[in-house]
C-alpha cells in the first residue's frame, strides 16, 4: 500500500531508527524558498542524531514513504499539490494526484510503514470558535488512532490550545512536556498551560512510550518541545499578531483546509518574518528531538543501551 524508499525500507529491517517527515508544511505551510531549505534541514538534523528520514508524500497517486531530492523540490514549488487528510487521501490517490501529507495522513502512512517516530513543526487542533464552525484538526482523531510517536512544539497557537489539550485527554492521547512542564505555544515556549507529565531525556520518554503501549490501547503518543529560546517569538507579542491573522481570515471569510496556511502566512508577514524564522527553528529542533527518541526506542528492542556501554 505504500511504497517505501529502499534507503528506509533496509533501515527497518535492519532495526535502525526511523523518523517520519510530513509535507505539508512544505508545500503548504513554508514559504518559497524556504520549505525546500527546511526539509532538507530537517531531514540532515535526523541523519546528524544517527537516524534515518523518511518524508512523505503522494507523487502522481502513490504514497512514497523517503522522497528523493528531486520529487522534495519538485513538491516544493509545484502548484497543484492536494493537502491531503486521512479523508482525501483515497481521492488522491484513485486520481493520481500529488499530495502533501498533514500530520493526520502521515501518521496513517507512517503506522502503515512500520515508523515509530514522527516529527513536525505545530500539530492542528481546536480551532478558536469551533463551538460554531465545528472545526477540529483531523490531527487529534489520528493521534488517537495511530500507534505512532509525534514530536511536536505543541499545537498552533492560532488554535485554542486548552481546548485542544482537552480534547487530546478525551482521546486518552498521553502528552509529554520534553524538558518543560508547559505546553509550549509553538511559536513561544510558554502558554500558561500546565502538563501532567514532564521527560527530560529520550530515555525517559521512551519509558513512557512502553509503558503506554504496553496497555494496547492503540493510541499514539504526544511529545511536546518547546521552540529554541533564541528563535522563539514570546506569546504575548505575537498575540497581536495572531488576533490581526484571525481578523482578516474571518473578513475574507476563508474556511476549510485553507485556515490554516492563510493564518500561518499572515502572522510570518504581520511579524516582519520572526514568527517564520521561529516555524524553521522548531522544526529543525523537533526533528533532532525525534531522532533522538526513535534511538532509544530501537536501542532498548535490540538490548543495546547507549550511555550505558
Ligand atoms: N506544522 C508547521 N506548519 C504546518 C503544519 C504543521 O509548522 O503547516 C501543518 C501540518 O501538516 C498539520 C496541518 O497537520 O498544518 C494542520 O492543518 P489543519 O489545521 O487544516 O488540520
Ligand atoms: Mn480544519
Amino acid at each position: 500500500m505504500v511504497s517505501r524508499s529502499s534507503e528506509v525500507e533496509e533501515a527497518l529491517k535492519a532495526g535502525r531508527p526511523v523518523v517520519a517527515l510530513e509535507s505539508t508544511v512544505i508545500a503548504h505551510g513554508l514559504p518559497v524558498p524556504h520549505n525546500l531549505e527546511t526539509a532538507i534541514g530537517c531531514e540532515e538534523e535526523v541523519r546528524s542524531i544517527g537516524a534515518l528520514p523518511a518524508t512523505m508524500a503522494i507523487v502522481g497517486g502513490e504514497p512514497i514513504i523517503g522522497l528523493d531530492k528531486d520529487r522534495l523540490r519538485e513538491l516544493a514549488t509545484r502548484e497543484d499539490v492536494v493537502k491531503v487528510n486521512p479523508a482525501n487521501l483515497a481521492m488522491t490517490l484513485a486520481r493520481g494526484q500529488w499530495g502533501a501529507t498533514t500530520v493526520a495522513a502521515s501518521l496513517l502512512l507512517a503506522e502503515r510503514a512500520g515508523i515509530e517516530v514522527f516529527a513536525t513543526g505545530g500539530i492542528g487542533g481546536v480551532h478558536r470558535g469551533a463551538a460554531q464552525s465545528f472545526d477540529i484538526s483531523a490531527d487529534l482523531a489520528a493521534l488517537a488512532r495511530h500507534r505512532v510517536v509525534t514530536v511536536c512544539a505543541g499545537a498552533k497557537a492560532i488554535l485554542d490550545l486548552s481546548a485542544t489539550i482537552e480534547v487530546l485527554e478525551t482521546l486518552g492521547v498521553p502528552v509529554i512536556g520534553y524538558g518543560t512542564s508547559e505546553l509550549p505555544a509553538f511559536y513561544s515556549r510558554s502558554s500558561g498551560i500546565g502538563l501532567d507529565c514532564r521527560a527530560d531525556s529520550p530515555r525517559e520518554v521512551a519509558a513512557i512510550v512502553r509503558a503506554h503501549r504496553a496497555l494496547g490501547t492503540g493510541t499514539g503518543v504526544l511529545v511536546v518541545v518547546p521552540p529554541p529560546a533564541e528563535a522563539e517569538v514570546p506569546a504575548d507579542e505575537i498575540a497581536v499578531s495572531i488576533e490581526a491573522a484571525l481578523q482578516e481570515a474571518a473578513r475574507q471569510a476563508i474556511s476549510g483546509k485553507a485556515v490554516t496556511p492563510f493564518l500561518l502566512d499572515f502572522v510570518a508577514r504581520h511579524t516582519a518574518g520572526r514568527s517564520l524564522r521561529a516555524n524553521i527553528a522548531l522544526l529543525r529542533n523537533n526533528a533532532r528531538v525525534a531522532a533522538g527518541i526513535a534511538g532509544e526506542l530501537k536501542a532498548r528492542q535490540s538490548g543495546r543501551h547507549p550511555g550505558q556501554e
